[in-house]
């Protein structure tokens, strides 16, 4: 045997066993001895049956991505649950953790599951950008029927064992330790006696199946895949083993697998399921982390109330603390109605909300933040109100408790440098509605500890969230690049674009909603606020401020929005007030395409994030396009900005800006030495990151 599978032979049973840390992915050289281990107990006469299980935290959670991209080492998986199948004695997998991917085809490969109470089954590969290409797609709807498997697997969404075995998918559900009890159930299996039909010979789910209706599901599901082609990809594999003889659909799965796993967009899917992790990698030996029991919020608005809802959907007790009374009961009924959506959505139950509503304790004295490990600040975005609330805490805190504002632009090195502690301040950007946005734009101030850091950084695992380390500066990564973004927009609308043309133009790119559609949604007054306090101006966008069209909030925006609709219709008195703009600004309108605006709009984002990266503001281009992909909606088939460069080609990129710059009279575009060194080599690496 090897390193990575081992057998035990208990009384007649065998029991393999995969040892591959972390997740058990089935790579190579876990592949490789479990097959010699299954061919040799088919023929062994002492083993009546088998069960399959997995040391470590979890069973097989999917094939090895790191291998994909590489030629693919016999044997594959394929080949192995094909020789399961024609096992005659029982084999039984006994799953624990995640049977993700790979592992949830090989244990349909089994006769039998069983599982854990905790155990997790799914085929996520959809977001990896291809379709389970292991049998998964031909097996699963023989277990638990076409629809079910269509939305398991176009979702990628895993179902727990309780589920799964109402489904069919599993055929027990143990508590405590499963070995023992697999190795029971396989025993039995045995005794009984077969026929043990492989899944693969289970039709009668299929046949049951009505195609219409499975059709307009998929359909459905179709709708939602913004120009993505796993989605699509994986309801036709689903559909194929509905309508076509068994060999078949697997061999039309495995073409679907092949073109896709070759594809850009799965290509960008894997690089951000990668870049995700390695996010959250701080550079330097491991620090100690500080221990962190309670937190405090201090703001109970809508960023405070959703900060301080994330950190307690995350299992912590929290201190909400307002500077009055009545904005306090303001936000707490803020977040109890929140809870109650969700009640009310099916997303939490009625025990959970109230668990949740327990670990709130509120406050307007600041001596109740003395008991808090972390305290973070969502008060109004004003340098002088900031300061005033920290000299406060300076005073109140524990010693070593982390000191951390939400503020989205100022800066927090001068914040630091206000009280006697800066090496426990830092900030954590969270992105409206914090409660529910994944991204935490973590940021490094100048004399922030490497303690304090690592401890928010695996603070913001446990509470869901995608930390990215971010530096200091105007708007850190995400909001300074979303400047840069937007500067043309408001130029292309008095160049003769529409709201409307601009926002297709994004959506049809992958976005889920265009500049102005955001805009609308997240209320215009914010931009307009900042704006004023830099001194800057956009001549629509502040004319509808003035105007007081905030947006879906008044029910005006850029978009007119009848009562409660939360899709806008263009408003001609919008796009009247443009040409007048325009008039007045002496441009003649014309006719602009999608291209120039995604040039227009994308590219200087791209350069923006290529400053970012030489002012060493991001450690690494693909925590960029974590930023972009986890806070903005930026399309996950294209892979975040930095890596859709690379798809561009930067020299691209240049050569245009150069031509847009020219076109629209500003100064010649001059490319930084990191955007040029990516247009001849393809490669963003800076000197710190080799
Ligand atoms: N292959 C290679 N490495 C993997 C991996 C995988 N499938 N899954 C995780 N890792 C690494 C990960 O990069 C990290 O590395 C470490 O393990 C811990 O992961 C044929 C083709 C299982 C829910 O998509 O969802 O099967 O950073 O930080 O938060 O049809 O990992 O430590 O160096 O995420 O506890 C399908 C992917 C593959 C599941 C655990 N399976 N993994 O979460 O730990 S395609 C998946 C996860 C496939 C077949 C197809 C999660 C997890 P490092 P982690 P976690």
């Amino acid at each position: 045997m090897s390193s990575s599978v081992s057998v035990v032979n208990e009384g007649g049973v065998a029991i393999v066993t995969i040892d591959n840390p972390p997740v058990n992915a089935l790579s190579f050289h876990v592949r490789e001895p479990l097959m010699q281990a299954l061919v040799a107990l088919r023929d062994d006469a002492s083993v009546a049956a088998i069960v399959i299980a997995c040391a470590g935290r979890t069973f097989v959670a999917g094939a090895d991505i790191t291998e994909f991209g590489k030629p693919m080492q016999q044997p594959e998986l394929r080949a192995i649950v094909a020789a399961l199948e024609v096992i005659a004695k029982p084999t039984v997998a006994a799953i624990h953790g995640t049977a993700l991917g790979g592992g949830l085809e090989l244990v349909l490969g089994c006769h039998f599951r069983v599982a854990d109470q905790g155990a997790k089954l799914g085929l996520p590969e959809v977001k990896l950008g291809i379709l389970p290409g292991g049998g998964g797609t031909v097996r699963l709807p023989r277990l638990v029927g076409a629809v079910k498997a269509l939305k398991m697997i176009v979702s990628g969404t895993p179902i727990g064992a309780s589920a799964a075995h109402g489904a069919g998918l599993v055929d027990a559900v143990f508590e405590g330790d499963l070995t023992p009890h697999a190795v029971n159930f396989a025993r039995e299996m045995a005794r009984k006696g077969g026929p043990f039909t492989p899944v693969r010979d289970r039709d009668e789910l299929l046949r049951g199946t009505d195609l219409a209706s499975f059709d307009a599901e998929a359909a459905d599901l179709a709708g939602k895949a913004r120009g993505l082609e796993a989605p699509i990809a994986c309801a036709q594999a689903v559909r194929n083993a509905v309508t076509l003889p068994f060999d078949e659909a697997l061999a039309a799965e495995r073409a679907l697998f092949v073109k896709l796993v070759a594809s850009d967009q799965s290509r960008a899917q894997r690089h951000l399921f990668f870049a995700e992790r390695e996010a959250a990698k701080l550079p330097g030996k491991d620090v100690v982390k500080r221990r962190v029991a309670r937190v405090g919020v201090i703001g109970a608005g809508t960023m405070g109330g959703g900060i301080a809802m994330a950190f307690a959907n995350g299992g912590f007790p929290v201190t909400l603390l307002e500077t009055s009374h009545e904005a306090l009961q303001r936000g707490l009924a803020t977040i109890e109605k929140n809870y109650a959506v969700s009640v009310t959505r099916g997303s939490l139950s009625e025990d959970a909300k109230r668990q949740r509503l327990a670990q709130f304790k509120g406050s307007t004295d600041y001596a109740d933040l003395a008991d808090c490990d972390l305290v973070v600040e969502a008060a109004f975005e004003d340098m002088a109100v900031k300061k005033e609330i920290f000299g406060k805490l300076d005073a109140v805190a524990r010693p070593d408790a982390i000191l951390a504002t939400n503020t989205s632009y100022l800066d927090i090195d001068e914040i630091a440098a206000s009280i006697s502690r800066p090496q426990d301040v830092l900030g954590l950007h969270f992105f409206s509605p914090a409660n529910v946005m994944k991204l935490l734009e973590i940021v490094r101030a100048e004399k922030t500890a490497p303690d304090a850091l690592a401890t928010v950084v695996d603070l913001a695992h446990r509470i869901g969230k995608v930390a990215v380390v971010v530096g200091v500066c105007h708007g850190f990564v995400g909001n300074r690049m979303l400047a840069a973004r937007g500067s043309e927009s408001e130029a292309l609308l008095l160049e003769g674009a529409t709201p409307r043309q601009i926002d297709e133009a994004f959506t049809d790119f992958g976005w889920p909603m265009g500049p102005f559609q955001m805009g609308d949604l997240a209320g215009l007054d914010i931009g307009w606020r900042n704006r004023k306090a830099r001194g800057l101006t956009a001549v629509i966008a502040d004319t509808l401020c003035e105007q007081g069209r905030f947006g879906q909030k008044t029910g005006r925006g850029f978009y007119l929005y009848e009562a409660g609709a939360r899709a806008g219709v263009p408003d001609p008195e919008v796009e009247a007030l443009i040409r007048d703009k325009a008039a007045q600004m002496g441009i003649v309108p014309r006719t602009i395409g999608a291209e120039e605006i995604i040039e227009r709009t994308l590219y200087p984002l791209v350069n923006e994030g290529a400053k970012i990266l030489e002012e060493r503001i991001a450690a690494r281009a693909s925590d960029i396009d974590v930023v972009w992909v986890n806070g903005y909606g930026f399309p996950v088939g294209k892979g975040g900005p930095m890596f859709w460069a690379g798809l561009e080609g930067a020299a691209r990129i240049i050569e245009r800006l150069e031509h847009w710059y020219r076109q629209t009279g500003k100064d010649v575009f001059q490319p930084g030495p990191l955007l040029r060194r990516m247009a001849e080599t393809g490669s963003w690496a800076t000197d710190a990151t080799g």
